[in-house]
């Protein structure tokens, strides 16, 4: 398959996220992505290209999956905290502040002038550090999803968007979960717009895709299914549950399957085939797979026991559905084994 490299990847790199009341290095880093790198040049899966995607294209594609104030504040915000004191230039950007909803008072009309509240208001979490290069890799890494689409639409069985920042938690209008721009959302509209009537969305990462479900939730021509961790214990807590199966017109096209934290393979992979089941009777033509590989045993901040020879599994079961797939790099704090992992479930699935 052909594998969409994010060459700007190394511009984001966060170093510090809030973690219960004191900073602690990130999880996300950029050797997460060298490790894939790296094992794909142990183990090729195909041809590594940089996307050719048009800035008009890019900006285009970014406008009809995110808010425009949400794009403006993402393009501006690393000038803005830096001109609110430059002594700021030292720190990544993190939110401290935040709206409280459906309290008395709260207007969702009313934009807040001081930086430290636009950024309470497009982010939902303290451990995703914005810095001066996120704008400029979480663009190049949206022109990788919709390159890897555009592959797709042209013939190809599958094909790879490896990039980093993630996407999945990115929704509409917010950022948070280590995610700026939603990937998987922008490769499964380009398939929508490229012909495919009917586009499934497979979220295999650890935790729920919250920005992807809630971009599509109303959309009957996109079906939205996560396999995760139970956000009643599990980030990111608000979103994943079982009883959210869509509205309006996407009324039964979003399928939450949480499991509990400490779930291993057998059940894991029972869950799947209930997903695969769904997108087959939704009809999809395409599929999209935010593949996060974070549900492996050994990684740092989840609760699942996928071990590395499973990954290989994965990637076959998910061939099993017959699609045309492209594949988005998500989440995976293991850094050593996640490019183990990441080509197992590539391997798996076949060229
Ligand atoms: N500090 C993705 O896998 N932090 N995002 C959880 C530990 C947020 C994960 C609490 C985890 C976000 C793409
Ligand atoms: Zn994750």
């Amino acid at each position: 398959m052909k594998i969409f490299l994010n060459a700007d990847h190394h511009r984001h790199a966060g170093r510090q996220e809030m973690f219960r009341g004191r900073m602690v290095p990130c999880h996300e880093v950029p050797a997460r992505l060298d490790h894939v790198l790296a094992e794909l040049g142990r183990r090729p899966q195909g041809e590594l290209l940089s996307p050719a995607i048009g800035d008009a294209t890019l900006d285009a594609a970014l406008a009809r999956m995110h808010h425009p104030d949400y794009l403006q504040f993402l393009a501006t915000a690393w000038a803005d905290w830096v001109a609110m004191d430059p002594a700021n230039a030292e720190r990544d950007v993190l939110p401290s502040v935040w709206p409280l909803p459906n309290r008395h008072g709260f207007r969702t009309d009313t934009s807040p002038a001081n930086f430290a509240a636009r950024l309470g208001l497009y982010g939902f979490d303290a451990g995703s550090p914005l810095m001066a290069g996120t704008w400029a890799a979480a663009r190049s890494g949206a022109a990788c999803a919709l390159a890897a689409a555009g592959e797709v639409l042209g013939g190809a069985r599958s094909a790879f968007a490896l990039t980093r920042p993630p996407g999945h938690h990115a929704g509409p209008d917010f950022f948070g979960g280590y995610c700026f721009l939603n990937n998987a959302a922008l490769a499964a509209q380009a398939l929508r717009d490229g012909g495919h009537h009917r586009v499934a969305v497979l979220d295999v990462d650890y935790h729920h895709g919250n920005g992807t479900q809630t971009i599509f939730y109303e959309r009957a021509d996109v079906l939205t299914v996560s396999i995760h961790g139970d956000p009643r214990t599990e980030y990111p807590f608000f979103l994943g549950h079982a009883d959210e199966r869509g509205a309006g017109a996407g009324e039964g096209a979003n399928l939450n399957l949480p499991l509990p934290r400490g779930t291993g393979f057998t059940d894991w992979r029972m869950a799947l085939d209930t997903a695969l089941q769904a997108v087959t009777n939704f009809g999809a033509s395409a599929l999209v797979v935010p593949m996060g590989l974070d549900t492996f045993e050994g990684d740092p901040i989840s609760g699942f026991h996928l071990r590395s020879a499973d990954y290989a599994t994965v990637g076959q079961a998910l061939a099993g559905a017959g699609l045309p797939t492209v594949f988005t790099f998500e989440g995976g704090y293991a850094v050593a084994e996640v490019g183990i992992n990441a080509v197992n479930l590539l391997e798996g699935f076949g060229r």
